[in-house]
């Protein structure tokens, strides 16, 4: 094609320019125009983490609009919709998930519609990032002293209302959660709930990507129940366990790093960092002590029903690689195993996977199942650099610059070739690529 292999960085920067002016709908940045037309809440983190070297304003504009939609008990929704576009844009939709009624007890806002579900909580570490980008434009608008109690109620409602197996963690209750929906860590959990009948529902994800790239309608199915159930009481996190939880690296991985930043935005408010800082430190020893699995060198996810690690190798498990207080000894550990054959790192795998290249559910074109993603890919490059291997984040940076540009900014990639998959022009990918080039 006399393409040059490696992008200019021009051409980087215009490219992710356009997808980033283009999804911007004034108040905050669709993750992609059609398949995604609300706001999505830890995309938004991303996104930010991007935008603030466009427009620091704009950037915490970003963060600003989706913790207007914060609920009472400190939640922040997975999803905000935007009031303009048909219901039959996305499913589920506004009147799926009825969050100003079905949620009125658990503060659910009465003004916007949200889903009653949670994602990852990277927003403190967005909003430290955010700021740093121009701090005097972000304490002007008095940026982190609005935003503080805001993510201090966050992490308040993770760790008290969602720890559901008293252990310490943060257990999630639906695969929305970690934003990994249809990794197959979650096939052994989910095989226990009996899915809503498919005439019950409409996809409406199918309309914009390949039904190969994409969840199975089983999957939809079961989605669609613990979903309806969560909501059917009422959005509240006591009574009965729920059908589906687990306890995932991922979101307390997050989770850690957020509460570390928090810390860092307490003493920029003139608040105390010190609670923030034993929070961190109690998650990291229980995550250590509930989810490390010496014997894969990964990090699992718990089964809270059975009490028992998920035997799946998936790229949540790498990502404690961004938690500052983990054991040397683990971290190198860690390194160890995303450069071994299950991760192919800086060998046989372009991107980092988001599934073991050779478990037997690994796919390459199947959404959480193999593709790379670029969110999970900036994360590790961050932990890689956090513990001192440079060498290796250098190359999973260039390689991560040069897909983002070649795919067209797309949603996920083979983690072999970096071939497309998923919809192009995707919003974190081209937020998290500037991040990466500036
Ligand atoms: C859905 C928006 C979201 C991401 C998730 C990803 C997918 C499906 O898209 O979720 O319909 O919410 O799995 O991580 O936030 O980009």
């Amino acid at each position: 094609s006399g393409e040059p292999h490696q992008p200019a960085p021009p051409r980087l920067l215009r490219g992710a320019r356009r997808v980033l002016l283009d999804n911007w709908t004034g108040t905050s940045t669709v993750p992609s125009r059609g398949l995604y037309p609300h706001q999505w809440s830890w995309d938004s983190a991303f996104i930010a983490i991007g935008l603030r070297h466009l427009s620091a304003p704009r950037a915490q504009r970003e963060l600003e609009t989706l913790l207007s939609a914060q609920w009472g008990d400190g939640r922040i929704p997975h999803i905000v919709f935007n009031p303009a576009v048909p219901l039959d844009a996305y499913f589920p939709s506004p009147d799926f998930w009825r969050s100003s009624r079905a949620g009125a007890a658990a503060g659910a806002p009465a003004a916007v519609e949200t889903s009653g579900i949670v994602q990852p909580p990277v927003h403190a570490l967005a909003c430290l990032l955010v700021h740093r980008a121009d701090p005097r434009t972000s304490a002007r608008r008095g940026f982190l002293a609005r935003l503080y109690p805001k993510l201090a109620a966050w992490h308040r409602y993770l760790t008290e209302a969602r720890d559901l197996g008293g252990h310490g963690l943060v257990a999630v209750v639906h695969p929305w959660e970690p934003g990994m929906d249809n990794s197959p860590c979650w096939d052994a959990p989910l095989k226990r709930i009996e899915p809503a009948a498919p005439g019950t529902f409409r996809r409406a994800d199918l309309h914009h990507g390949a039904a190969a790239d994409r969840p199975t309608d089983l999957d939809y199915g079961r989605y669609v129940r613990l979903a309806a159930d969560y909501r059917d009481r009422g959005y509240r996190d006591d009574g009965p366990p729920p059908a589906f939880a687990v306890e995932d690296p991922g979101v307390n991985a997050l989770l850690i790093a957020s509460e570390h930043a928090l810390a860092e935005i307490a003493t920029a408010v003139g608040a105390a960092p010190a609670p923030h800082r034993a929070r961190a430190r109690r998650l990291t020893d229980a995550l250590v002590k509930r989810l490390w699995d010496p014997a894969t060198g990964l990090f699992l996810c718990r089964d809270l029903r059975d009490d028992t690690l998920i035997p799946e190798r998936g790229a949540a498990g790498l990502l404690p690689l961004i938690v500052p207080g983990l054991p040397p000894a683990l971290a190198a550990h860690l390194i160890r195993t995303a450069t071994g054959p299950h991760f192919g790192l800086g060998a046989a795998a372009r991107l980092v996977p988001s599934y073991d290249l050779l478990g037997a559910a690994f796919d390459a074109s199947r959404y959480w199942r193999g593709p790379a993603w670029f969110n999970v890919n900036w994360l590790v490059e961050r932990g890689l650099r956090l513990h001192g291997a440079a060498p290796l984040a250098d190359t999973l940076r260039s390689a991560a610059l040069e897909v983002a540009v070649s795919s067209g900014f797309a949603e996920y990639v083979d983690p072999y070739t970096g071939q497309a998959r998923g919809t192009r022009n995707f919003s974190w990918t081209a937020a998290l690529a500037l991040d990466l080039l500036v």
